[in-house]
């Protein structure tokens, strides 16, 4: 391509002339034709990716890496003086996800074109995403976060359907997104809008009108499971996204000649967690109004379903009282009546039910009853899906149960964010791991070379002097050159565990105040956002903000310890953060993480696991050896035994274990009080020694002693440098292209 060319056509300029936002626009455009030019050749049998979340991330650099064309632009740019990552800040990123689960669709859309499947997403098209995070008095405030801008990766359509409430019908339009693969076909990512929806009526922070249902249904993205506030809105949102979803699948099979009933050969609908599992009523729904009859629109919708599971914790399963859905969708109720009058006469137990005695709608239910396959995201997952959660339905339907662990896009995760590394990784082993992730293997050939090792440490010294002068440009802060840069980006969750490293940091804190100094700087970086309704994982932000107070302004302690708590967490900050991490943080309470896939991210980026036996941190354990991870805690054996027997007692641990005591008793110290607000600090440290539901006490010990552990081996630079090649070597495994092999293999069997 030619960008002065193009620059000059666009605005009669030199590139040199054109600013950042021109060029910029000038690109998208070029990329978008570029894009519609390899469109996917529709062939009879499609897969529908269907999901609530799409976190797709900015896409101008990702899309002209997929196209093969990001070092010719970024080149010209550079021979005219620009930067291309300038030209990136221009990009609104648009954050239409939670975390994992969003994330993870997005790693898929993109593998599933790049291994030419003909595979579309179908989602919502949120005005305002997840909320942007301020902090402000060492609390987390939130305000709306607008992505779309006149110009953007979205293109509007002609088709629209018409989405019948118990309210009044809504018009719902179909949006596209171009989803490329790298050197290979382009899908689509549609998501479905409304045009009454109307922005002014957000007031005050993200607070709106919830009844106004025209106005606001695709206003905001639901935060999280946490927020009891909206539910009425969220059954709203799912069934315009899985009736305008319906419609469009019925649409473009039977124009390509199909019988309604021949549906599971034309389609196939990956059903992301339980958030569009009204399409399976709906769908039949349509089938039985456009005369098939319902025994039989039941088998068929039955063979074209399938359900991904994403989460263990039992509070996060959907369940809706039938008494919202007859007042939102009333057209379904009598379709679930009568799916779930099967299942209790075919098996008559009361725990296999769909609808329970309480009249309460269990989604997860609906799917595994009628849906072909029912796959965890990582091994252990499926394994206590398997044996625990779902045991009773696993013994009904043993075939339908399968394992695919998640993977993440190396586009994104290598080639993007860390140019340097991938490049470093080609001049050794070629490039042909960038299609085939497994011959990152090839780099243990060196794993006791000084030489590359040297030059390894060498790229992860660039990438955290890159870190560091971003956070000081974004947020005003000095990190000690020099230091080990200790990670923890996720959602703020309990079960994540937070507070845990948070405890560890107040100890290290208690321990160079007494004259104990750390052989080298630590710097504990955190990235988080807590759903506005989850009160206590708002006090464990307030709780890390302040012990960032804290120290920063300690001139004793800050030449040694540091904590910075990364303002906004989202994908364009993990693509900052994640080359630059030493420790990879993965200390979720065993049995509670479905999979994790940050922890992946971290580790192809050369960081080191400090993790819990628990989800995919598993098998990154099984992958490198005990030599190349710190793992540390109680089994999911042990914690789901403890949890069963309703044997654990946080204060026995409080009243018995002094570091642990000191540490609690820091958190409504005066210090933190002259910092924080008492009332968040003292719930915190009660819900602590009174409950801690998510056991870090009982993990305390080991995880202070791994972590020294990883510290101490850190010092041996060459040793650690083989770690980190290790760990790169072993990640050929999670990249998402292999993972949705296994899908296409196992479930979707669409023609490559
Ligand atoms: C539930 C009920 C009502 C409203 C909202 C929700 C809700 C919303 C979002 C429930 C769950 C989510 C998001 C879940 C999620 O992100 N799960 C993560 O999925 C990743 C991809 O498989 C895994 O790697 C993570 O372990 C898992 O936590």
């Amino acid at each position: 391509m030619n960008l002065s060319e193009i620059m000059q056509a666009a605005y009669h300029k030199d590139l040199a002339a054109c600013s950042n936002a021109e060029i910029y626009a000038a690109l998208l455009t070029k990329v978008q034709k570029m894009a519609e030019a390899k469109k996917h050749p529709q062939s009879k049998k499609k897969l529908y990716y269907i999901s609530a979340e799409f976190l797709i991330g900015k896409l101008l650099s990702n899309n002209l890496i997929n196209l093969g064309v990001y070092q010719d632009v970024r080149e010209q740019l550079a021979a005219c003086g620009k930067d291309i990552c300038e030209i990136e800040e221009v990009e609104n990123e648009p954050s239409l996800g939670n975390g994992g689960l969003g994330r993870l669709a997005a790693c898929f859309l993109d593998s599933i074109a790049t291994l030419g499947l003909n595979g579309d997403g179908i989602g919502l098209n949120y005005h305002f995403g997840l909320f942007r995070q301020v902090f402000k008095n060492n609390e987390q405030t939130t305000i709306p976060d607008p992505w779309l801008t006149r110009q953007s990766w979205l293109e509007k359509t002609d088709v629209t359907y018409e989405v019948p409430f118990r309210s009044g019908s809504v018009t719902a339009r179909m949006y596209n997104i171009n989803v490329t693969g790298y050197d290979s076909t382009t899908n689509q990512l549609h998501l479905f809008d409304v045009e009454t929806v109307d922005e002014s009526i957000v007031t005050d922070g993200i607070s709106f009108d919830k009844t106004d249902i025209a106005k606001n249904l695709t206003l905001f993205l639901y935060p999280d499971d946490s927020d009891e506030a909206g539910r009425l809105l969220r059954i709203y949102q799912q069934y315009l996204m899985v009736s305008a979803g319906a419609q469009l699948i019925l649409d473009e099979c039977t124009a390509k000649g199909c019988k309604l009933t021949d549906l599971p050969d034309y389609a196939v609908i990956q059903i992301n967690d339980t958030h569009p599992t009204m399409v399976i009523p709906e769908l039949i729904r349509l089938m039985v109004a456009r005369g098939v009859e319902m025994d039989d629109a039941i088998e068929a919708v039955s063979k074209t379903c399938a359900y991904t599971n994403h989460t263990i914790l039992a509070e996060a399963l959907e369940k809706w009282p039938l008494t919202y859905l007859k007042q939102v969708v009333p057209q379904l109720v009598p379709i679930i009546e009568v799916l779930d009058d099967k299942v209790r006469r075919k098996y008559g137990e009361e725990k296999l039910s769909i609808i329970d005695k309480n009249d309460t709608v269990h989604m997860a239910h609906l799917d595994i009853h009628y849906c072909f396959s029912v796959n965890g995201v990582a091994s252990l997952h499926t394994e206590i899906l398997k044996e625990v959660e779902l045991h009773p339905f696993y013994e009904i339907y043993p075939e339908k149960f399968n394992n695919k662990t998640n993977g993440i896009t190396f586009r994104r995760w290598l080639l993007h964010c860390n140019p340097e590394l991938s490049q470093w990784i080609t001049g050794l082993i070629g490039d042909g791991y960038k299609k085939d992730a497994t011959q990152l293997e090839k780099l243990l050939a060196y794993r006791k070379d000084a030489a590359v090792l040297e030059q390894l440490l060498q790229i992860k010294d660039g990438k955290k002097a890159q870190l560091r002068q971003y956070l000081a440009k974004t947020q005003g802060i000095t990190i000690p050159e020099n230091s080990i840069f200790d990670i923890q980006i996720k959602r703020l969750h309990e079960y994540k565990r937070q507070q845990l490293n948070a405890l560890y940091v107040i100890q290290k804190y208690l321990e160079i105040k007494a004259g104990k100094k750390p052989a080298r700087p630590i710097t504990v970086i955190f990235g988080a956002k807590a759903a506005p309704a989850y009160i206590i994982a708002q006090d464990i932000i307030h709780l890390i903000l302040c012990l960032q107070e804290i120290i920063r302004n300690d001139p004793e302690v800050n030449p040694y310890l540091n904590v910075v708590m990364v303002e906004n967490y989202n994908v364009t900050k993990a693509e900052m953060l994640i080359p630059a991490c030493d420790i990879s943080e993965q200390i979720s309470l065993a049995s509670k993480e479905a999979s994790g896939t940050g922890n992946m991210k971290f580790m192809l980026n050369g960081a080191v696991t400090l993790g819990t036996e628990d989800g995919a941190n598993v098998e990154i354990h099984q992958l490198v050896g005990d030599d190349n991870i710190y793992i540390f805690g109680d089994s999911s054996e042990v914690v789901v035994k403890r949890y069963a027997d309703a044997s654990y007692c946080a204060k026995d641990y409080y009243e018995e274990n002094p570091s642990i005591h000191e540490a609690v008793d820091f958190i409504t110290g005066e210090q933190m009080l002259a910092v924080g607000d008492a009332v968040r600090l003292e719930r915190l440290s009660k819900e602590l020694i009174g409950k801690d539901w998510f056991m870090t006490f009982p993990d305390f010990d080991a995880y202070v002693k791994a972590r020294e552990q990883a510290y101490a081996d850190y010092e041996d630079r060459q040793a650690w440098a083989e770690k980190m090649l290790v760990n790169i070597a072993m990640a050929g495994y999670f990249s998402s292209d292999r993972t949705i092999a296994e899908y296409n293999k196992d479930i979707w069997k669409l023609d490559c």
